[in-house]
């Protein structure tokens, strides 16, 4: 354990002042329709239904992004060769296991950064990944993406950013760009990107990934205001809501809401801050957008990622694409 904790390296980021953090929370409550950042789904339970989700026969972005990997993580390893790894989001990083297999084979100092908001999975997940691979130096990021992007620790050789998972989808429009944008500058000319992305498809198929018979999705949407309550002395009433996840045709998105089935009245204490609920008002929690490949890439290199290459799987459900600054 000595010898594992001596390649471990641990940053809590700088935390947002909590009124900013709070700000758009409120600002989000206050609009029609109601929204909340989808950053509330995930605190240590919801990271846990999270995982729950991903092995679900439903949701098939996990496997198929899996597979994808499985068959080209080796071909990633010698294009880029050999980097340091930093993984935004990255949960139980299983699928990152791939990739350090692949790079282990070639790459003898090899060095990943997980930055996540749940403290608690990348703690345990650090610790198994130093178990596991006995050089690997691991330097574990508390915090949220854009935290970690504007206060990663100094390059030491080329790097590769790696998002996974269709998180991208999880941000409108506005804020994708103003995601890559700081992607761009986190990089250095040369430096890497890789992003997996769910695609446009069948629309019963994405409605049914969002609706699992088991309800672990519900469980997990739900759980934002069960968070929301812990954290800010709440009084959701959690069994007053019932999930809703549905496909928007004109964004290609999956939204997630929310929906109110009695009037309440919410109050937030800690905020000082109350709102009305009409019966039939929803929250949305999140949305998920489904890519089409050309727009993407493009958007892509209008922030100077330039893709190098674009693996499928055979349905092209998923794409993985691996560009380069
Ligand atoms: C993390 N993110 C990419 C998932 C998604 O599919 O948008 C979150 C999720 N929401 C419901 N199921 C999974």
């Amino acid at each position: 354990v000595k010898q594992e904790c001596s390649r471990l390296n641990w940053i809590n980021l700088d935390a947002l002042e909590a009124v900013d953090q709070a700000d758009d929370l409120i600002a989000g409550l206050k609009q029609t329709p109601k929204t909340l950042p989808c950053r509330y789904l995930y605190d240590d339970r919801g990271s846990a239904l999270f995982e729950k989700i991903c092995d679900l026969p439903e949701y098939y972005p996990t496997r198929t992004e899996q597979a994808i990997l499985e068959q080209n993580a080796s071909a990633i390893a010698q294009m880029t060769g050999s980097c340091e790894l930093i993984e935004l989001g990255s949960g139980s990083s299983r699928k990152t296991h791939l990739l350090l297999e692949a790079y282990s084979q070639t790459d003898q100092s090899l060095s990943y950064c997980p930055v996540d908001v749940s403290t608690g999975l990348l703690r345990t997940t650090a610790l198994q990944l130093l178990h596991h691979y006995p050089t690997l130096q691991v330097c574990g990021l508390a915090g949220t993406y854009e935290q970690a992007l504007a206060q990663l620790p100094p390059a030491t050789r080329r790097r590769m950013l790696i998002f996974l998972g269709s998180t991208l989808g999880n941000l409108n429009p506005q804020d994708c760009d103003r995601f890559l944008t700081q992607v761009q500058s986190a990089l250095q000319p040369g430096d890497f990107f890789l992003v997996g992305v769910d695609l446009q498809k069948d629309v019963d198929l994405i409605e049914t990934a969002y609706n699992d018979a088991q309800g672990v999705t519900a469980a997990f949407n739900l759980n934002a205001l069960k968070h929301l309550n812990q954290q800010f002395e709440g009084n959701f009433r959690l069994n007053q809501f019932a999930h809703w996840a549905f496909y928007n045709p004109v964004d290609h998105q999956i939204e997630m809401h929310l929906f109110n089935l009695r009037p309440q009245f919410i109050f937030l204490r800690t905020l000082n801050f109350a709102i009305e609920l009409q019966i039939g008002e929803t929250i949305r929690t999140e949305i998920s957008r489904k890519f089409y490949l050309p727009t993407l890439i493009s958007t892509l290199e209008r922030h100077d990622l330039r893709s190098l290459q674009v693996w499928t799987d055979p349905n092209r459900w998923f794409a993985l694409l691996l560009c380069q600054r």
